[in-house]
């Protein structure tokens, strides 16, 4: 009985690992191979988390909105996306078409800001 749990302990700490190291390589924005296409940035107590994204050219950004208050999605540039209000709870994706850099900021608390660096490698 006592080895069973063991056992269990064991197998559960491995997956554990395992999932860990998946989501530390699929988050990170250095280094390593990319060939997760979905990215995720939660908006949480007004700040983008990870403010800062590397991303292949048509892979798919999703921000989900964790606040209680809206919040949206905007390049600063105006034209590349803009989300339109988020309420809480919501997401947004947008998958870019070319590389180049995307900074930007939320429309209704302009000092919220991100970058995401669309890039081949
Ligand atoms: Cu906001």
């Amino acid at each position: 009985m006592k080895k069973m749990k063991f056992i269990a302990i064991t197998v559960l700490a491995g997956l554990m690992s395992v999932m860990i190291y998946s989501c530390s390589k699929s988050d990170t924005s250095g280094g390593g191979g990319n060939t997760n296409t979905d990215h995720k940035v939660n908006i949480q107590a007004s700040i983008f988390d990870p403010a800062t994204i590397t991303m292949l050219p048509s892979a798919r950004l999703t921000w989900t909105n964790m606040d209680t208050q809206p919040h949206t999605v905007v390049s600063d540039d105006l034209i590349s996306f803009n989300s339109g209000n988020i309420n809480a709870g919501g997401t947004y994706s947008f998958t870019p078409t070319a590389t180049g850099i995307h900074e930007y900021h939320c429309g209704l608390h302009p000092t919220v800001k991100g970058t995401i660096y669309v890039v081949i490698r």
